[in-house]
């Protein structure tokens, strides 16, 4: 597996969503900028086809235009995860991209498994989110708080389920297969079973099923 990292926003976080579609737009084209080059209608897991299998967005806002989530379901329908920050703003629903069914929505927990005030209510999942060391400007590191962090969590387990099930010559989970799967191996914390804190839990990459093939 590859990782594309793709610049949408400019300098303090902001930006545009024309720039936000064509990024989508651009992880299912691959590097190649050909969606199924081969044209046998696969498009994730195809060693031909150079898409992203999960695309990442530490990214929101309360609206969005209807183009956004046209270009998040045409990846979604070609078998691409997509996962997106639940928002810092303390709402009762995600922001948009995280709020659109095909995207799972990702809120924060701290070390004590406490949900902060600041996490967008109603996520699908939980993740670390607070003093996450991450990659910062100037090639440097720092410690880093909000649903952003815990976005990377969850993309990361995705990854680490697709790029494992390639890697044993199995065909990739659709999305819709891989979030019932990361449903079943949440943490389920809060009330059982899903709830507008934790969603259906905190996700645990080491709880899915296969083990990594020996190095
Ligand atoms: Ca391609
Ligand atoms: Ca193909
Ligand atoms: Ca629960």
């Amino acid at each position: 597996m590859e990782l594309y990292a793709i610049k949408v926003l400019a300098n303090f976080g902001f930006g545009y969503w024309s720039d936000v579609i064509e990024s989508i737009e651009w992880a299912l084209r691959g590097p190649d900028g050909v969606i199924d080059s081969d044209g046998d209608g696969v498009v994730v897991g195809d060693p031909d086809d150079d898409a992203a299998e999960v695309i990442s967005m530490s990214l929101g806002d309360s609206s969005a235009p209807e183009a956004v989530h046209d270009a998040i379901k045409v990846a979604y329908s070609y078998g691409v995860a997509i996962v997106a920050a639940a928002g810092n703003e303390g709402t009762e629903t995600p922001c948009y991209p995280a709020a659109y069914d095909e995207v799972i929505a990702v809120g924060a927990i701290d070390e004590s498994d406490e949900v902060p005030y600041w996490s967008n209510r109603n996520p699908e999942l939980a993740a670390p989110g607070i003093s996450m060391l991450s990659t910062y400007k100037a090639a440097g590191y720092k410690e880093l708080s909000g649903t952003s962090m815990s976005c990377a969590h969850v993309s990361a387990t995705v990854a680490l389920v697709q790029a494992t099930r390639l890697a044993h010559g199995e065909e990739p989970l659709s999305p819709s297969d891989l979030r019932t799967l990361l449903h079943s191996t949440a943490d389920d914390l809060g009330s059982g079973g899903y709830d507008e804190l934790y969603g259906y839990g905190v996700v645990r990459a080491d709880k899915q099923s296969r083990q990594p093939l020996p190095s």
